[in-house]
C-alpha cells in the first residue's frame, strides 16, 4: 500500500426540487446551508447539481428570450451567488456549480464551474453533449429544449488543478458517453465531477423507469473503473411542479465501486474521503494508458461521428 496517500474531503450535495416559485436568493440558502454542512463532516470540497439555480426550465416551450430573461446569469458571481462565494472563502471549502451562462456577447450556455478554497472561480466547463431537441413537441408530456435553449460548449474537455487536486468537470447527459471521460483522463484528472437533471420519465422512448437509474449508475461506475478516477454526481431531484426527476447522487470510488449514495429525493450531503491514491494502482496496471493503449486503432472515434459501414 501507499504510505503517502493524498486525500481529499468529498462532498455531494443533492437538491431536491426546485419549483418555478423559488427565487434565485432561496436556493442559494439552501445551497449555503448544505455547504455549511458538507464542512461540519469533513469536506473540503462539494459538488452542486446541473443549473442548480432553477428549476429545470429546459421542460417548458417558450421563446429564446423569455428563457434568458427568467434563468439564465449574466454573471456569475451576481448579486445572488455572491454569498455563496463568500461562504465558500469563510470555510475554506472548494466547490463545482451548474448554472445557466449568458455571455456579454448573448451566447447561452449549459455551465459548470470549478471555485476554489478562496472563493475564485479556477475552471470552466460549458456541456458539449446537449440532449433533447429544438422544435416544440406538443404531444410530449413535457419539452427537453436543450438544443433550443443552448449553445454546443465551447471549451472542451479541460482539467483544473484547483487546491492541489486534479479535476475535470461534465454535465448531465456528458456522463453516459466514455469520451468525455477519456479526454480527461488523458490529462491525468484524479477526480470528475458533475450534476445532473435525469427526468424520470424519457419522453424519446418507452423506456423503463428503472433503467433511467441503473444507466446513470453503470455510465459512472464504469467511468471510474476504466479511467482510475473518483467521479462525484449531484442530482436536482423530486418532483418540481410535479415534473418527477431521478436522485441517486453518488460518489464512485476508482474501483467503479459506489462508496456513498443519496437515499432521499430531496436536499441531502452524501461525503467520503477520498483516497486520491487509489486511482493509481488502476493506471499503473490495468489502465496504464502510455504501455497499453493503441490509439492507432481508434481512429474512427475522430473520424466518424454516426455508425457507419465497416471499415475495409
Ligand atoms: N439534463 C440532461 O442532460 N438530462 C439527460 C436526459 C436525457 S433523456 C432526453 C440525461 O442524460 O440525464
Amino acid at each position: 500500500m501507499n504510505d503517502n496517500k493524498r486525500s481529499l474531503g468529498l462532498a455531494v450535495a443533492q437538491m431536491g426540487a426546485v419549483n418555478l416559485a423559488d427565487t434565485r436568493e432561496s436556493v442559494v440558502a439552501r445551497l449555503m446551508a448544505m455547504m455549511r454542512e458538507a464542512k461540519s463532516r469533513g469536506a473540503e470540497f462539494v459538488v452542486f447539481p446541473e443549473l442548480a439555480l432553477t428549476t429545470f426550465f429546459p421542460r417548458y416551450w417558450m421563446s429564446e428570450a423569455e428563457a434568458q430573461q427568467r434563468f439564465f446569469e449574466p454573471a456569475m458571481p451576481g448579486p445572488a451567488t455572491q454569498p455563496l462565494f463568500d461562504l465558500a472563502r469563510e470555510l475554506q471549502m472548494g466547490f463545482y456549480l451548474g448554472y445557466a451562462e449568458l455571455t456579454p456577447e448573448g451566447q447561452p450556455f449549459n455551465t459548470a464551474i470549478l471555485v476554489d478554497r478562496a472563493g475564485k472561480i479556477t475552471g470552466k466547463y460549458r456541456k458539449i453533449h446537449l440532449p433533447g431537441h429544438s422544435e416544440h413537441k406538443p404531444e410530449a408530456p413535457f419539452q427537453h429544449l436543450e438544443k433550443k435553449f443552448f449553445e454546443v460548449g465551447d471549451l472542451g474537455f479541460r482539467v483544473f488543478d484547483t487546491d492541489a487536486v486534479r479535476m475535470g468537470m461534465c454535465i448531465c447527459n456528458d456522463r453516459r458517453w466514455p469520451e468525455t471521460y477519456r479526454v480527461m483522463a488523458l490529462q491525468s484528472a484524479e477526480v470528475v465531477v458533475l450534476g445532473y437533471n435525469t427526468p424520470s420519465v424519457n419522453i424519446h422512448w418507452n423506456e423503463p423507469a428503472h433503467l433511467r437509474t441503473s444507466t446513470h449508475l453503470v455510465s459512472l461506475q464504469s467511468a471510474a473503473y476504466q479511467n482510475g478516477i473518483w467521479v462525484a454526481a449531484a442530482a436536482k431531484c423530486g418532483s418540481e411542479d410535479g415534473h418527477h426527476m431521478i436522485g441517486s447522487s453518488v460518489i464512485v470510488a476508482p474501483t467503479g465501486e459506489i462508496v456513498a449514495r443519496a437515499l432521499s429525493e430531496e436536499d441531502e450531503v452524501i461525503c467520503v474521503k477520498a483516497d486520491l491514491t487509489l486511482g493509481e494502482f488502476f493506471r499503473e496496471h490495468v489502465f496504464n494508458f502510455a504501455k497499453h493503449r493503441r490509439p492507432e486503432h481508434y481512429k474512427l472515434i475522430t473520424e466518424r461521428t454516426g455508425a457507419g459501414e465497416p471499415v475495409a
